[in-house]
């Protein structure tokens, strides 16, 4: 798409200072115009159309961003827990890891670019959800209104947990998140601890979404890791790349095949799925509705407390995993 070009000069094109214009002055004696290069102007909050923004550069932008940005990236090449998927099991399990254990490096990786997965709405695109529970509880805990309805609960829009749980997550100093970066392999090396497989999960293999969707159109485009001791997999079991880890544990070898989701039945589906989040394979816990895939357990429907439940249960087999082993710069040694 060609960038947007401009028709002609627009009443708002204010020439470089070195222009000589009166900076008090602006073009054609234009006092909003003066403002916008100005640095002496004062910052006003005023809207009766003398607005005045403290000045600013380009570039001052550009290495706000910059920095911040690879700065995270380059201290996350070594995570404590890495969490792969940000929808309502991979949030919940990422909000009960860093308040629980503030001194873990906890670090999302959500492929799209709005993170939240399937919980911006209820079932059908309606915007109510539903919590059996006890998992009401967490939404006390994370200060989500509903309405009780005896044994379960609602809350008015799914966006408002989800937003809220968000918010949440983001808020705690341990926490990182890359939206937009999709796990596009994992990193699986010889288990030094004894184990069945061999093969310990060791960190994930990164890429930026769009990069990732695109191999078949670009070649070479390599990737980057996140080495980390444990990582939680919550990826879903629908969109582009819903179940992945699961999916790359059977072409890896791991898993001798997909159990696949099984048809809804609540009663069975949410238990299940909360009993069954564990580490499947050493160094790897799943959670979440990729476990469905992952076992072959029912679905659920439009009820959410189990993403929830499981979500913090994925949290404590992550600290179970990590406080066991002895760790060297995020690889497991003994
Ligand atoms: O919301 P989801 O899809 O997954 P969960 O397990 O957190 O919640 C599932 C829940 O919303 C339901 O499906 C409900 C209960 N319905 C059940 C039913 O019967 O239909 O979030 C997974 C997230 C998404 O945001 C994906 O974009 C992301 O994981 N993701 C990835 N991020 C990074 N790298 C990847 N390879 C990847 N794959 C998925």
């Amino acid at each position: 798409m060609a960038p947007p070009v401009a028709t002609g000069p627009s009443a708002f094109d204010v020439p470089a200072p070195s222009a000589g214009i009166d900076l008090k002055k602006g073009l054609n004696g234009n006092e909003h115009q003066a403002a916008a290069v100005d640095p002496d102007r004062k910052v006003a909050e005023d809207y009766e159309g003398n607005y005045q923004f403290a000045p600013i550069e380009e570039a001052q932008v550009s290495r706000a961003m910059i920095k911040r940005y690879f700065d995270m990236m380059y201290d996350r090449a070594v995570s404590d827990v890495v969490v792969v998927g940000a929808g309502s099991a991979g949030l919940t399990c990422a909000y009960h890891l860093a308040t629980t254990r503030p001194d873990l490096k906890v670090t999302i990786l959500e492929a799209n670019v709005a993170p939240g997965g399937g919980a911006w709405l209820g079932g059908q695109l309606m915007t109510p959800m539903v919590v059996r529970k006890p998992a009401d509880r967490f939404l006390s805990e994370i200060g989500v209104p509903f309405e009780d309805e005896g044994t379960f609960v609602v809350v008015k829009h799914a966006a408002l947990f989800t937003s809220t749980l968000l918010s949440r997550v983001l808020a705690q100093p341990n926490v990182v998140l890359f939206n937009a970066t999709a796990v596009e392999d994992l990193i699986i090396r010889p288990d030094p601890v004894s184990s069945s497989s061999g093969q310990r999960i060791g960190g994930v293999v990164t890429n930026w979404t769009l990069v990732a969707l695109n191999h078949d159109t670009q070649s070479c485009m390599d990737p980057n890791t996140i080495t980390a001791p444990v990582i939680v997999s919550a990826t879903g079991h629908d969109g582009p790349m819903g179940a992945f880890s699961a999916k790359r544990l059977v072409s890896a070898g791991l898993l001798g095949e997909l159990g696949n989701m099984r048809g809804l039945d609540m009663q069975r589906a949410e238990p299940a799925i909360v009993n069954g989040t564990r580490e499947v394979v050493p160094g790897l816990v799943m959670a979440g509705m990729e476990l469905s895939e992952h076992d072959g357990a029912n679905r659920m429907g439009p009820t959410f407390g189990a993403m929830m439940a499981s979500g913090i249960k994925a949290a404590k087999e992550a600290i179970r995993i990590f406080d066991q082993h002895k760790i060297v710069e995020g690889r497991v040694v003994a």
